[in-house]
């Protein structure tokens, strides 16, 4: 467990990938074993469906609203940045913080419907930059298989296809901007627990030890 008198602060850690892959799952997972080991560790899921952006942003998603495509990619993005003061808080308390979803999905699902990628990414420019993303990769016929699949708005396969080429994209400027380790690919297939084990030895160290240093600054 880490010494609370150090100066290390907790782990920002993030979950990214396409549908039904398995992200929510994992996340809980992850975040009810940190605590089980008597680690402090939080749970922050984008969409935030519960402010009022984030209503918004549910209503557009189960189709019961209409809205311009760069619209409601800024409400995305300002959903993150509501949550962005208390995230880097929650840090430098030493909480590890795990995200299901983050701008990474914002980008790749935007600029999978034709916005440009740059108008994509700059929103979220000086967000909290996340310290490890984790994406989870899953055949689609394996996703599409799942339950629940093609309820929502992008639950298509012509759209997960577009999203994936676009995820391939935002991996590059991740690696190129941030480092190549700050994102790392998970196998999604198998069970559950297969695929939590695989998490578990990738996170290892920055949920035991926490982070040296201050927050980075997404794409900064
Ligand atoms: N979106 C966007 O456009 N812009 C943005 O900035 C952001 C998001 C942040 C809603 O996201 C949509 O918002 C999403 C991207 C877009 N669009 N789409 N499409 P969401 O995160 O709220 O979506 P969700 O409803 O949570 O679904 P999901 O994330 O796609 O699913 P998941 O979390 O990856 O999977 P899961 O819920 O953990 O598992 C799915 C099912 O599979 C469930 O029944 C599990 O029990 C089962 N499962 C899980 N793991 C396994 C294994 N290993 N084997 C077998 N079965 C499994
Ligand atoms: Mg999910």
């Amino acid at each position: 467990m880490s010494d609370p008198s150090s100066s290390r602060r907790g782990a920002f850690i993030v979950f990214e990938g396409l549908d039904r892959c398995g992200k929510s799952t994992q996340v809980a997972r992850l975040v009810e074993r940190l605590k089980r080991e008597g680690r402090k560790a939080r749970l922050q899921k984008f969409p935030d469906r519960t402010t009022a952006i984030g209503r918004m942003i549910d209503a557009y998603l189960q189709s019961k609203a209409e809205m311009d495509d760069h619209a409601i990619h800024l409400l995305f993005s300002a959903n993150r940045w509501e949550c962005a003061n208390a995230i880097k808080r929650d840090l430098q308390d030493g909480i590890t913080v795990i995200a299901d979803r983050y701008a990474f999905s914002g980008i790749a699902f935007s600029a999978a419907k034709g916005l440009s990628f740059d108008f994509c990414l700059n929103p979220d420019e000086s967000l909290p930059l996340p310290d490890l993303t984790l994406y989870m990769t899953l055949p689609q016929q394996e996703a599409s298989s799942r339950s629940q699949f093609g309820e929502e708005r992008y639950e298509t396969e012509s759209m997960q296809s577009a999203t994936r080429q676009q995820f391939g994209l935002v991996a590059q400027e991740v690696k190129n901007r941030h480092g190549e380790q700050r994102w790392v690919e998970v196998d999604a297939r198998g069970t559950i627990d297969e695929v939590e084990d695989r998490i578990r030895k990738i996170v290892g160290d920055l949920t035991s030890d926490g982070v040296e240093g201050e927050v980075g600054k997404l794409w900064k």
